[in-house]
């Protein structure tokens, strides 16, 4: 089944996607997403000035060779523009084989391990107050389980907090917008806002929180600990992950479960935290880490140390990368949760989809391979419009982890 075809699509309904689209001998044709919020044209020039010459008369059945061939044959190792271009790569092969066999991506990854996939959404206010209403209103639109995020007194923004409706989008056209900090400020306030947050909706509901990288180890410690008496579900990336080590630290104060890994782009970026047990959630996604192949290789390793997954899935997933970690959540026996935001109705219209949310619940569907398509007349509508993720920096001007 040779590749006869392959093109980089970029778009920007809403927001920017890359996506790969690559087409056999025989007409079948698969998709991949490619997105890297913020440095998008780094992936796709990679791949189109590397990546896709290479594909061109390969057979696309074999996926791990393919995988394997362009890993090992850069002879350049990891980072996240390789990763994304290999993941893009993997995720169409699947696509591909899965369509030519007819069946549902799931079901050639072992089948269903149940019957759907727990999803958590985005409650977010500009205060304590309204974030207990916006966690309200995701209980009636029927989410099983809940991240909380708030505005913090005295500071003009923070991370997590959405500017109206249910649409959280970081990144900013031109130039990366700039948010001023004070971990001191968000020590003191955070614990408060699951205090009432407990008392408004009980005990029974899961509730989230992503921290977001920007905390040292002994402030995370402090973090987890007042928020034991609130059980949260995780707490994210309460400091960033590059020291493995560190989490050592946060692990003796604190039983508040851990989540880490959207950054990350290969096992070796979580090895060390999953043989310590140093944290509960695996946050690799199918897009940043390597594809469907290379996260499952880190589901694998998760699972002999009672790590369960918890895959990013923020808006800058595309919904090509949304199907694809739905038909691995579904079928990767150690699963935890998995991130959901809505896209734009523009991005929803571009990219036809077949997976489904029901009553806090998502299914990938039973269209054979992803069951995602991509409407190119619609996307070239929507041109790609350069935009950066903001930047982050202490009250006195010393720029900090965003
Ligand atoms: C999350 C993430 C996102 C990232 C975004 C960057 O937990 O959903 O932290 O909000 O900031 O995906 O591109
Ligand atoms: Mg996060």
């Amino acid at each position: 089944m040779k590749i006869v075809d392959a093109k980089v699509i970029i778009c920007s309904p809403g927001r920017n996607f890359v996506t790969l689209k690559v087409t056999t001998e025989d007409g079948i044709y698969g998709l991949g997403d490619a997105t890297l919020n913020g440095r998008e044209l780094a992936v796709a020039s990679y791949l189109t000035e590397h990546v896709l010459p290479l594909l061109i008369g390969r057979d696309a059945r074999r996926i791990e060779d393919i995988w394997q061939y362009l890993y090992k044959g850069a002879y350049w190792r990891r980072g996240p523009v390789t990763m994304a271009s290999i993941a893009a790569v993997d995720t169409v092969l699947w696509d591909i084989k899965a369509k030519s066999l007819n069946t549902p991506l799931y079901q050639l990854l072992g089948g269903a391990s149940r019957e759907a996939v727990l999803v958590y959404g985005h409650a977010s206010g500009a205060g304590v107050e309204e974030t207990v209403k916006a966690v309200a209103h995701y209980l009636e639109l029927g989410y099983k389980a809940i991240r909380a995020q708030s505005g913090i007194p005295g500071l003009a923004s923070t991370y997590g907090v959405g500017r109206g409706g249910m649409y959280y989008e970081p990144a900013e056209k031109d130039a990366p917008p700039e948010n001023i900090w004070s971990s001191e400020q968000y020590l003191n306030f955070v614990p408060g806002l699951f205090a009432r947050l407990r008392k408004e909706f009980g005990d029974d509901i899961p509730l989230l929180h992503d921290a977001h990288h920007r905390l040292t180890p002994i402030e995370a410690a402090r973090l987890g600990k007042s928020l034991e008496p609130f059980h949260l579900f995780w707490l994210e990336d309460p400091t960033p992950a590059e020291l493995q080590e560190s989490f050592r630290l946060i692990r003796r104060h604190t039983t508040t479960p851990l989540a880490v890994g959207e950054v990350f782009n290969s096992i070796f970026d979580c090895q060390q935290l999953i043989q310590e047990q140093l944290i509960d959630y695996i946050r690799t996604t199918v897009v940043h880490a390597g594809g469907i192949s290379h996260l499952r290789k880190i589901a694998n390793l998760a699972e002999i140390y009672q790590v369960r997954t918890g895959a990013h899935g923020a808006t800058d997933m595309s919904p090509v990368c949304m199907a694809a970690a739905l038909h691995f959540d579904l079928s990767v026996h150690n699963f935890g949760i998995q991130e959901y935001m809505h896209h734009s109705a523009e991005t929803d219209t571009v990219f036809p989809h077949s997976y489904s949310f029901e009553d806090g619940l998502m299914h990938p569907g039973e269209t054979p391979g992803l069951g995602v398509d991509i409407n190119e007349s619609l996307a070239a509508k929507y041109p790609y419009q350069r935009a950066y993720l903001p930047i982050n920096r202490k009250l006195d001007g010393t720029m900090h982890s965003w």
